[in-house]
């Protein structure tokens, strides 16, 4: 291999690392959602690239609402799933769309995209 190959082969490698990282592994700091009227919780989640923040704090049996707002044109994010509370909705770009649930279990729920490529998590304590 010539020094340029070796060069294109490491700065594919270091690409692919890159979007494995920023994919699937970075998830930033987790969010508490915050006690709104009626004892809701709620928390604002911008979609953009993935899900800011990625990992939302609830509480066993009080209702949380997530504010999804897709903020780029990408049509990735344009769908999200909540598989574990069988909820789905379509995200309008630049359109705060309110999902509540109310979780009844402690545990980790994961939300995605359609495709799941971005995801996050709902921690429940
Ligand atoms: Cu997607």
């Amino acid at each position: 291999m010539t020094t340029t190959e070796i060069i294109v082969t490491l700065a594919g490698f270091a690409l692919i690392a890159w979007i494995v990282w920023y994919f699937w592994l970075w998830k930033g700091k987790p969010v508490a959602a915050q006690s709104g009227a009626g004892g809701v919780l709620e928390v604002d989640v911008t979609v953009k690239g993935g899900y800011q923040p990625a990992i939302v704090e609830a509480r066993t049996g009080q209702r949380l609402r997530l504010n999804f707002t897709r903020r780029e044109a990408s049509t990735c994010g344009e769908e999200v799933v909540l598989p574990a509370f069988g909820r789905r909705a379509h995200l309008p770009q630049n359109t705060s769309v309110p999902i509540e649930i109310v979780p009844d279990k402690p545990g980790e729920y994961e939300f995605t995209c359609g495709m799941n490529m971005y995801r996050g998590k709902i921690v429940v304590q």
